[in-house]
């Protein structure tokens, strides 16, 4: 368990086997800037290494998951200070973590908020969601992955309008389009998420861990290279304890009880 006072933007918690990082810069809306998705990252990869945590949830308030990159510490910089800052490699080491992480959304979520939620593996929505890539209005275009997942998860058509005419999705639409997997009222989209997180949480971990790694593959790589690595992969998992208990306990009518082996 991640310890709350090394953070200043975060608030950590454990939520039975789910860990919980919630976004905590309520005067900003949750706009993120280096020491935020710093400590995010940080508090992710303790509860990915932790035997009781089994999958992850971030999350903001009801008003905002995030309305973006902190646009004040920008607005000033030069190309080469954009190209030189670390901040925008925080999102790809979100992709080193090897557990399933869902994005808890409510309110406001845009610019690299929303980019923070498509670079996480599931999305649950509140009704109140609203995501969008408001980039267009400051002069600049998406830069933390918004025009390549964002493409991905919703289509060329619809990405082209959020990108270029910030045009904003609504958590129906969002589901519609397969952006997010659930929506949910406000007063119970966290708890929705966090149940979620636990029922993953129960599931056989090496299986989960690779489940992810090869659907995220889909993304990167050809459909004949995909096929490939979950052949090898699926034939790996037949080296587990957690293989043989699944079938055995399956043939033998009983629940499985899993051991991460
Ligand atoms: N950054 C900093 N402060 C923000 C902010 C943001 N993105 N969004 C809101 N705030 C602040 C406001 O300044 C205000 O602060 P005070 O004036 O009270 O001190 C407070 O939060 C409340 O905001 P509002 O008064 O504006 O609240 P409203 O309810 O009226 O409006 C809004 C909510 C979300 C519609 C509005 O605040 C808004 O339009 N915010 C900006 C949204 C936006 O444009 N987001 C995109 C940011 S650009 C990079 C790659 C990617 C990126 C950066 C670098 N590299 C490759 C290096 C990402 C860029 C972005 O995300």
């Amino acid at each position: 368990m991640p310890n709350q006072t090394s953070y200043k933007n975060i608030i950590v918690q454990q939520e039975g086997k789910a860990g919980l990082v919630q976004i905590n810069r309520p005067d900003a809306l949750n706009a993120l800037n280096s020491e935020t998705m710093s400590e995010l990252i940080a508090a992710l990869q303790i509860f990915d290494a932790a035997d009781d945590v089994g999958c992850m949830v971030i999350t903001g308030s009801q008003k905002a998951f995030s309305a973006g990159a902190d646009i004040k510490h920008m607005a000033n910089a030069s190309a080469v200070d954009m190209m030189n800052m670390e901040f925008v490699e925080y999102w790809d080491r979100l992709k080193t973590i090897r557990k399933p992480v869902i994005a808890a959304v409510s309110g406001w979520c845009l610019g690299g908020g929303c980019e923070l939620a498509l670079a996480c593996d599931m999305i649950v929505a509140s009704e109140s969601a609203k995501f969008g890539q408001p980039e267009i209005n400051i002069g600049v275009i998406p830069g933390a992955g918004g025009t390549q997942r964002l493409t991905h998860a919703v289509g060329k058509a619809v990405a082209m309008e959020v990108a270029l005419n910030d045009r904003r999705l609504t958590a129906q639409e969002a589901l519609n389009y397969g952006l997010a997997n659930r929506v949910a009222p406000v007063e119970s989209y966290l708890d929705e998420a966090i149940q979620l997180a636990n029922q993953i949480s129960e599931r056989a971990p090496v299986a989960v861990q690779l489940g992810k790694e090869v659907i995220n593959q889909a993304f990167e790589v050809s459909l004949t290279e995909g096929l490939h690595l979950e052949r090898r992969l699926f034939a790996m998992l037949f080296s587990t304890e957690d293989q043989k208990e699944g079938m055995a306990a399956l043939i033998e009518k009983r629940p499985a009880e899993w051991k991460g082996r």
